[in-house]
C-alpha cells in the first residue's frame, strides 16, 4: 500500500511543471510604497539568473513568464536578448504578459476605453505580444485587464462589453496556430466599482466568443472570500475552458502571498478536482501552472523555492486520493467515507516521498537548505545592493 502511494506521488511529481513570474524576483511593494531588497533583480538578466536558481534546486521550473513592458521594453527588438539569456541560463521564455494597465493612456481603460484610439493602442500592444510570443516560441499570451470604473453611472458597462468582444476577437484571430490567449479575471482593484472582466463567467464568455484558442486563466487570489474556487475549476474543466493558473494565496483580497501559506487545503482541493477529472477522462489536462506572487518582505528566490516545494507537496497529496474508491463512495452517497478518502490524502505527510523523488532525480533532498548553503543570496545582495538602493518605483 505504501509503495503504491509513493508510486502515485512520484508519477505526479514527474508531470508537474511550474512557471515562475519574472516580476516575482524584482522589488515590489504596496500602494503605500515599495520595499527595496538589496538582492532583488534589477533587470531581465538578473531575473533569468534567479529563476535558474529555483530551477537548479527544484528541477520543476523550466520556464519564466515575461511581462512585456518590464522585461522587453523595446518589444520585438528585445527578443534577441531574451533568447540569449534563455540559452545562457537554460530557462525557456514562458507566457507573454502584455501590459495594458501602466501607461497614463489607460486611466479609463484599455480594451474597454471609450476612446477608440486608446483601444487601438491596447490591441496593437497585445498584437505585438503575440508576435513576441511567436518569436520566442512561447505558447501563451496572457493579458490581465485592469479596466473598470470607480463610480456608478460613469461608464456604459454594456458598451464596454462590446469593445472587449471586438478587441479580443481581433487579437484571437491574429494568434498563430498552437498559441493560446488566456483571459484572466479579477473582481476589483484597481477599479473599485465595476471591473470589465470581473469573474470566471465574464472571462468564459469573452474567451468563448473570441474563438477556440482563447481560454480562461484562474488567478487564485482573484476571488471573493466565500467563493468556491475548486468548483469554478470543475466547471472550466467540464467545458475544456481552463488554460492556466496564477498561483498565490491571500487572506483578504489579491494579497499575492505564498501559495498555501494561508489555506493549503484549498490548493489541495483545486489539485484534486484536476486529478479526478484526469482520472475519469484518462488524459492529462492541458493546464499551465504559473506562479503570480509578490514577495515584498521575504527573500525573493527563497520564497519562490518555498512556493515550488509547497506546490509539489500539495500536488503529491492530491495524487494519493484513491479515485476508484472515491467514485464508488460518491455513487453510494457514503458521505463520511467519501469525505475521509479525500481528507485522508490531505493529511498524509508526503515530505519523505518528495524528498526521495528529488534525490532519485539528482536534485538536493532539501532544496531550501542547499540554496542557502550555495551563498547565492549573499552574492546577489552584494552585487546588486547599490543598484537597488537607487531604485525607483517600477517593477522592472
Ligand atoms: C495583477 C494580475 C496579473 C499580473 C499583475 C502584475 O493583479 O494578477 O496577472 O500580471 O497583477
Ligand atoms: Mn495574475
Ligand atoms: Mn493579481
Amino acid at each position: 500500500m505504501r509503495d503504491a502511494l509513493a508510486e502515485a506521488a512520484w508519477k505526479a511529481l514527474d508531470k508537474l511543471q511550474i512557471e515562475l513570474p519574472s516580476w516575482g524576483f524584482a522589488n515590489t511593494g504596496t500602494r503605500f510604497g515599495k520595499f527595496i531588497q538589496p538582492g532583488a533583480a534589477t533587470n531581465i538578466a538578473e531575473k533569468f539568473s534567479d529563476a535558474a536558481q529555483v530551477q537548479a534546486f527544484t528541477g520543476t521550473c523550466p520556464t519564466l513568464a515575461l511581462h512585456v513592458q518590464w522585461d522587453l521594453p523595446r518589444g520585438l527588438k528585445d527578443v534577441g536578448e531574451v533568447e540569449k539569456l534563455s540559452k545562457q541560463h537554460g530557462i525557456r521564455a514562458g507566457s507573454i504578459n502584455p501590459n495594458i494597465f501602466q501607461n497614463q493612456e489607460y486611466k479609463y481603460g484599455s480594451l474597454g476605453n471609450p476612446d477608440p484610439a486608446i483601444r487601438r493602442m491596447a490591441i496593437d500592444h497585445i498584437l505585438d505580444c503575440v508576435a513576441i510570443a511567436d518569436a520566442l516560441k512561447s505558447r501563451d499570451v496572457s493579458p490581465w485587464f485592469a479596466d473598470g470604473s470607480n463610480y456608478p453611472g460613469t461608464q456604459n458597462i454594456r458598451r464596454r462589453i462590446g469593445f472587449f468582444e471586438e478587441g479580443l476577437k481581433e487579437i484571437h484571430d491574429a494568434l498563430r496556430p498552437g498559441q493560446r490567449l488566456l483571459v484572466e479575471y479579477k473582481p476589483f482593484e484597481p477599479a473599485f466599482y465595476h471591473t470589465d472582466i470581473a469573474d470566471w463567467g465574464m472571462a468564459y464568455l469573452l474567451a468563448k466568443q473570441s474563438g477556440p484558442q482563447a481560454l480562461v486563466l484562474v488567478d487564485t487570489g482573484h476571488h471573493y472570500q466565500a467563493q468556491n474556487i475548486e468548483q469554478i475549476v470543475a466547471w472550466l474543466l467540464h467545458h475544456d475552458m481552463i488554460g492556466g493558473f496564477h498561483f498565490n494565496d491571500r487572506r483578504y483580497a489579491d494579497d499575492d502571498l505564498t501559495l498555501g501559506s494561508i489555506d493549503p487545503y484549498q490548493v489541495f482541493r483545486i489539485f484534486h478536482e484536476i486529478r479526478m477529472c484526469e482520472w475519469e477522462n484518462g488524459v492529462t489536462a492541458d493546464i499551465a501552472y504559473m506562479v503570480d506572487q509578490s514577495h515584498n518582505l521575504k527573500g525573493k528566490v527563497e520564497a519562490m523555492i518555498q512556493t515550488v516545494l509547497t506546490a509539489q507537496e500539495l500536488y503529491a497529496r492530491a495524487a494519493l486520493v484513491d479515485h476508484g474508491r472515491l467514485a464508488m463512495l460518491q455513487q453510494e452517497c457514503a458521505l463520511v467515507d467519501a469525505e475521509e478518502t479525500l481528507r485522508g490524502a490531505f493529511w498524509e505527510d508526503v515530505r519523505p516521498i518528495v524528498k526521495q523523488w528529488r534525490i532519485a532525480k539528482g536534485l538536493p533532498g532539501d532544496p531550501m537548505k542547499a540554496f542557502r548553503e550555495s551563498g547565492y543570496a549573499e552574492r546577489i545582495a552584494g552585487e546588486r545592493r547599490e543598484k537597488n538602493l537607487g531604485a525607483t518605483a517600477s517593477y522592472a
